[in-house]
């Protein structure tokens, strides 16, 4: 399965024609899983880019390896260095911090498997590793009157949760996937897992987090795009 990657420079209309696209490709992937690409994947491992092995299920459920999920980045891939990265988390909390990418991997962790779904009309289900983001945030302690949290990326992409989403929510801050470190492509060193939120909120190359008590809108947000983002509502603003 090919990737098909690259959104950038649309605006609403376009991306509009690219959804109707997205479901037409829908319908030619489902036919080739049907015929045994992308539905049959061996239940032994596949080989990651970097070598290791991707499971290919877990719990009885089937997961997409990376190379069959298409890659989404309004400037293209963002290849980040371990060493040079770190997620500051600021704004209306009580101690700023700043977390290198060994803090970011040494906190306790769980994994979930969980189905971004594109607004573009496909999806991809994987087993995510990382830490509640939760936790992250009690340890700055949250200011009385914050009732948003901003995301910001490498690429200059962002977006933004209200408080109470992310307390009632799962969200994961994720460094692996199906059992190995996230490819460039798909976020690393960090991407956010939004189980209950289109794939356009699921930003990946986080780099800081920042409470505020004024609502945000992100990249996408600000083209047309529901800002609360959930999944079970329409994405058009
Ligand atoms: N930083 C950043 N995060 C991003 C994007 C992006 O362009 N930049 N694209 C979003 C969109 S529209 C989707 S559907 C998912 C796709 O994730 P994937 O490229 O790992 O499949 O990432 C989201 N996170
Ligand atoms: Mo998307």
């Amino acid at each position: 399965m090919e990737k098909i990657s690259g959104v950038a420079n649309e605006d609403k209309i376009s991306r509009r024609t690219i959804i109707k696209l997205g479901i037409s490709i829908g319908i030619g992937l489902s036919g080739i899983a049907a015929a045994g690409c992308t539905g049959q994947v061996s239940p032994s491992a596949v080989s990651s880019p970097a070598g290791l092995a991707e499971l290919t299920q877990y719990e009885g459920q089937r997961l997409d390896p990376m190379k069959n999920i298409r890659v989404n980045s309004i400037k293209g891939t963002q290849h980040i260095e371990a060493d040079k990265y770190s997620i500051g988390v600021g704004g209306l909390v009580d101690m700023p911090k700043k977390y290198s990418y060994s803090d970011l991997v040494n906190r306790s962790s769980l994994k979930k498997v969980v189905t971004l779904h594109c607004v573009e009309g496909w999806d991809a289900t994987a087993l995510w590793e990382g830490f509640p983001l939760k936790g992250l945030l009690d340890e700055a302690g949250i200011k009385p009157g914050a009732k948003t949290v901003i995301f910001y990326a490498q690429d200059g992409d962002s977006t933004s949760f209200s408080l109470d989403d992310i307390r009632a929510q799962f969200f994961l801050v994720a460094h692996k996937i199906n059992n190995v470190p996230l490819t460039a492509e798909h976020g690393y060193p960090t991407r956010l897992v939004a189980g209950e939120k289109w794939g356009y909120k699921w930003l990946k190359w986080i780099t800081r987090i920042e409470l505020s008590d004024q609502e945000y809108k992100g990249y996408w947000e600000t083209r047309g795009y529901s800002n609360n983002g959930d999944l079970n509502k329409s994405f058009l603003a």
